[in-house]
């Protein structure tokens, strides 16, 4: 039997499935995401929110004590873009939970003891400009307009030209010290990508710390040329490099206990199978609770690739996209939730979030809601109807103690 919660998330079931991988594919700031964050405004505005779009295309839905006062406000929210071929849940089961969460706080009580808001944040994955969490790191100074205005998507799209189609004046992007001083929490429900909750038999868990993580682009650069014509020894072929620098992403995270490496993403141009490569990309991410790790990994790994373009004759080029170092939730806030869900456990993630990001600026926390795969960043990400409502409860629940 269905619930309300997952009434809400069946609504955006059609919105940005992708035929080719599966799953969905939700671009920030591409026509599927906002088709989404219409939705939420429309559903936002139906329970009579006040509903306003940032300078950085944050979405905040207000419910405002009678005074009308929005200092010391509680916020809970997430995003709704997606990775390529993502799951349903990562993100709009966090945008979703807040809508019923607000619904069971509003069915106890007329007006919020502080001003509530529900937030929804463009570009979380970072997937189509290459910058996780684009929006929270413009609003909290993590990421400078001008590098936000220099980025550009797969097909040359601009942001730019990307935030003008959403509605988003990209002149006007940037730091919202003053919005952000008057925030008293924010607490980011999302589903478990892991297996955790399963494991302990349990719904909702309260969120600890993020690992520290970071993503890197290498272009290398090398000799196109005709596959059949030119001898093996005359070859400057960025593909066998790339090759190399897959092997050492993986074998250094491998030799590193904790460590993640992973490399989803590559490119051959011009991409002809009887054309040896003139140029071939790939993108890695990197992962370990110290952040140290994560730099020596990426200083281990740099090394190989560039002795591999040396032994090739091929040029390389590396740029950071993004890190974040490790984050841990504020410890009151933290303790808030835990007392007010005294049956949840405390788990970390490996995951990045919004509330990662923002957690440098105002106190933020996190509830996970089980998924049994523990899958996430692909079709089989999930949670049943039952867990999805018990989540919703729980947020209404953090909530309420966090506004008393
Ligand atoms: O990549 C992450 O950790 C998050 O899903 N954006
Ligand atoms: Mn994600
Ligand atoms: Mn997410």
């Amino acid at each position: 039997m269905s619930t309300p919660t997952a009434d809400l998330l069946a609504e955006l079931a059609e919105i940005g499935r992708d035929p080719v991988r599966g799953g969905y594919s939700r671009p920030g700031l591409g026509e599927a995401e906002r088709e989404l964050r219409s939705w939420f405004i429309e559903q936002a505005t139906r329970r009579g929110l006040e509903v306003e779009l940032d300078r950085n295309g944050i979405v905040w839905a207000w419910w405002l004590p009678a005074s009308g006062d929005r200092a010391g406000a509680v916020i809970t929210g997430s995003h709704l873009d997606s990775v390529p071929g993502g799951g349903a849940y990562d993100g709009p089961l966090g945008v979703v939970s807040a809508l019923r969460a607000f619904d069971l706080l509003r069915e106890a009580n007329e007006f919020p003891a502080r001003p509530l808001a529900l937030v929804v944040f463009p570009e979380e994955e970072g997937s189509r400009f290459g910058v996780p969490c684009l929006g929270s790191r413009l609003a909290s100074g993590a990421l400078t307009p001008e590098r936000a205005r220099s980025l550009a998507d797969a097909d040359g799209v601009t942001f730019p030209d990307a935030a003008r189609a959403a509605g988003i004046d990209p002149d006007a992007i940037g730091p919202d010290p003053e919005r952000f001083a008057d925030i008293h929490a924010f607490v980011e429900l999302h589903v478990e990508q892991g297996r955790g909750l399963e494991d302990l038999g349990q719904p909702v868990a309260v969120g600890s710390s993020i690992l520290a993580h970071g993503r890197w682009h290498v272009a290398i650069r090398g000799r196109g040329d005709h596959a059949g014509t030119t001898r093996m020894q005359d070859r400057q072929d960025p593909v066998v490099v790339l090759a190399d620098a897959i092997l050492a992403v993986r074998e250094a995270a491998e030799q590193t206990p904790e460590a993640r490496g992973t490399v989803g993403r590559l490119r051959a141009l011009p991409g002809g199978t009887n054309v040896i490569a003139s140029q071939s990309d790939l993108w890695f991410d990197l992962r370990h609770r110290d952040e140290s790790v994560v730099r020596q990994l990426l200083e281990q790994i740099t090394e190989r690739i560039r002795a591999s373009g040396e032994r090739e004759g091929c040029a390389v080029e590396l740029q950071e996209e993004s890190f974040s170092g490790e984050v841990r939730f504020d410890a009151d806030l933290r303790a808030q939730l835990e007392a007010a869900l005294p049956d949840a456990p405390v788990l970390d993630t490996g995951a990045g979030h919004d509330a990662g990001v923002l957690a440098g600026v105002i106190p933020t926390g996190m509830l996970y809601v089980r998924n049994p795969s523990g899958t996430s960043h692909a079709p089989d990400e999930g949670t049943s109807d039952d867990d999805a409502e018990v989540g919703s409860v729980a947020l209404a629940t953090g909530l309420e103690a966090l506004m008393r």
